[in-house]
């Protein structure tokens, strides 16, 4: 028996609305940010799955190996019934854990983007037709009401993008993950982990240009959705490596002095010469820090596995 759902737990016009909010503050204060969560619109989407193929881009293939060597240890650890993804996309590197989940009754995919989501469905129903999916439009930076789901449950969120939240928005996050969750439930957390800046800023700043290309992204969906009138080509993808907060910051440079006008906002931006607008944090850790913020959370260690080059980890922890 197969089944699917989709429940938007959005208003259709939610993400609109939440675009004007983080563009109105975010380009009105010193220094320009965005929150990373607006690259990903269908095109956006397409240029993040060519970046997990890049040379450079080593997180996606680390933490499918993990998940690959360790599915098995997961599925006989939690037990779970009901596996939830936090940020799905398009499920892919999630198949290993849902081979090797055998008692596992639903999966709950939760994302975004509504063509993401359905993209995976599809796909899924295809390699494993008798999976009960229940995928839900949802943000996952904002408290989650769950439909009643049968326990125990593992929640995951993978990819390492816990490291797109600053330190106080994560503390919230595992707050609201640890909230999600009753006695004998999982959470599976991906998370990328420090190194030499000589791998850490290539995997930001490939040679082809798709890194390049996916943070102007967000310059072509500001125009479409707020009649901006950006223009990508007079700014300049930078990724740094910040070691103090041992994370990466994804800017766009303004090349030149300027003023973007934002007609749904009422705006007009002004642009220094050589003015950076910051896109994304991508914070690296260290064990310590994961078990640290786990536990201030409510939640108690229980694994921790890496691949075999120690890049990227993956952590267990229960309730
Ligand atoms: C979405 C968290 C997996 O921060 O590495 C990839 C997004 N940004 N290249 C990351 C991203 C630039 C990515 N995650």
């Amino acid at each position: 028996m197969t089944s699917f759902a989709l429940t938007r737990t959005l208003p259709e016009d939610a993400g609109q609305e939440a675009l004007r909010t983080d563009v109105l503050h975010g380009l009105t204060r010193m220094p320009k940010t965005l929150p990373p969560k607006w690259f990903y619109d269908a095109h956006g989407s397409e240029l993040f799955e060519e970046i997990t193929e890049l040379p450079e881009y080593y997180p996606t293939r680390a933490e499918r190996e993990i998940l690959l060597g360790r599915a098995a240890e997961i599925a006989a650890a939690t037990g779970a019934r009901t596996l939830i993804e936090l940020g799905s996309g398009s499920s892919d590197k999630t198949r290993h854990l849902l081979d090797a989940l055998t008692g596992l009754d639903l999966y709950v995919p939760v994302d975004v983007s509504e063509s993401a989501l359905r993209g995976a469905a599809q796909a899924l129903h295809r390699t494993h037709p008798g999976l009960a999916v229940h995928a839900l439009i949802a943000d996952f930076t904002a408290p989650l009401a769950l439909p009643p789901v049968p326990g125990p449950r593992l929640v995951a969120f993978l990819g390492g993008t816990i490291g797109n939240l600053l330190p106080g928005e994560r503390a919230e996050f595992l707050a609201a993950v640890r909230a999600m969750l009753a006695p004998g439930d999982f959470f599976l957390l991906g998370t990328d982990l420090v190194k030499d800046a000589s791998v850490l800023v290539p995997a930001y700043d490939d040679a082809a240009g798709v890194t390049a290309r996916f943070n102007k992204n967000v310059l072509a969906v500001l125009n479409r959705e707020l009649g901006a009138d950006f223009d990508p080509d007079t700014f300049a993808h930078v990724a740094v490596w910040d070691e103090e907060n041992e994370w990466i910051e994804m800017r766009l440079r303004s090349a030149v002095a300027q003023t973007v006008k934002v007609p749904a906002l009422d705006l007009a931006v002004d642009f220094a010469a050589g003015e950076e607008l910051r896109t994304e944090v991508s914070a690296k850790f260290r064990q310590a820090g994961v078990r640290a913020e786990t536990r201030a959370a409510g939640l108690e260690p229980t694994h921790w596995w890496t691949d075999s080059e120690g890049r990227f980890a993956l952590s267990l922890s229960t309730v």
